[in-house]
């Protein structure tokens, strides 16, 4: 615990010191950040308009605990709500992004508790946040881990990331996620064979099937997804939620059904402000303002 507060206090000192320094370079960093134990987080970017978390548990690979998935949706809730904030990237160290759940936390666990305390029932906040995020996966993402990156909106992979569904070595199933948002990506037969092996997959091979959508070298891989949310910030934060929602319908409906909310959800931004300025600026050869009205 000493130690915890000493980094803490130290790394709180070495922020303090370079935004005096250079207060435009200085990262955004919350209120309650010195408070956090098992996740970083900053606010990045030219427009300061990037949210970063990192998943901050070395020695345990990123096992997701409580606490950290605590911390992990205290943190999206205050981002969530941020006028400021256009995008999420999620991150953890270059050797795991999130070895799984914490099975030593889990081990002594039972069906009756489980039940009765609906476990992983709030686990799932990443997959419920309305603004876009971007998991940089960079080593293991592994159960939980690949499950948690699956809950994000975009995934792009270090050169040496690794996923795998490994819970049929425990003696368990996923249970976030790993048969069922694993299989509408990569489809049934690729599904099965990682849940049923829990073989790793690479980078590479995770490209090829769908599951990631760039594989970049380790040490770009975040600026890489902080540019990508830049990209998506450069937008109207409206219609990209809007689109958003439109994306994940895809998901969650038969295709007419889908087709139909696309369309009326296309006929909706002829309501906005920023429908109206987007194509405005075209016509007049010239960059949108967007308002998010
Ligand atoms: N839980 C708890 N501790 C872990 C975990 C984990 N998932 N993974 C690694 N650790 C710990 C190790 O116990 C070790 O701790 P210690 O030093 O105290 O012994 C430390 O991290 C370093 O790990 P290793 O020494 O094993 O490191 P290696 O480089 O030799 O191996 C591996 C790395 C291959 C990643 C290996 O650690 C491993 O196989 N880990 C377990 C992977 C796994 O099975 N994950 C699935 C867990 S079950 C699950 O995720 C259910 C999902 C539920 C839904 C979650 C919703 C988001």
């Amino acid at each position: 615990m000493a130690n915890i507060a000493k980094t803490l206090a130290g790394r709180v000192h070495n922020v303090i010191q370079v935004a005096a320094k250079n207060p435009q370079l200085a990262p955004r960093f919350y209120s309650a950040a010195a408070n956090l134990e098992f996740i970083k987080t900053e606010v990045t970017g030219e427009k300061k308009n990037v949210a970063v978390i990192t998943l901050n548990r070395p020695k345990a690979l990123n096992a997701l605990c409580n606490g950290l998935m605590k911390e992990l949706s205290t943190a999206l809730d205050s981002f969530e709500k941020d006028k400021g904030i256009a995008a999420i990237v999620i991150t953890g160290s270059e050797k795991a992004f999130a070895a799984g759940a914490d099975i030593k936390e889990m081990q002594p666990n039972t069906y009756s508790q489980c039940i009765m305390g609906n476990f992983l029932n709030d686990w799932t906040r990443v997959a419920r946040c309305q603004k876009p995020i971007i998991a940089a996966v960079n080593g293991y993402a592994l159960g939980g881990g690949c499950e948690l990156a699956m809950m994000c909106d975009i995934i792009y992979a270090g050169d040496k990331a690794k996923f795998a569904q490994p819970e049929i070595a425990l003696g368990t199933i996923p249970g976030a996620g790993g048969t069922q948002r694993l299989t509408r990506v990569v489809g049934k037969s690729k599904a099965m064979e990682i849940c049923l092996t829990g073989n790793m997959i690479n980078a590479e091979e995770a490209e090829k099937m769908g599951l990631v959508s760039k594989v970049i070298p380790a040490d770009k891989l975040v600026g890489e997804a902080v540019k990508l949310g830049e990209k998506i910030g450069s937008h109207s934060g409206l219609i990209v939620q809007l689109c958003k929602e439109a994306v994940n319908t895809a998901y969650e409906t038969t295709l007419q059904e889908g087709l139909k909310f696309e369309r009326r959800t296309f006929h909706a931004t002829f309501s906005t402000e920023d429908r109206k300025e987007g194509m405005t600026a075209f016509v007049e050869k010239r960059p949108a303002k967007f308002s998010n009205l």
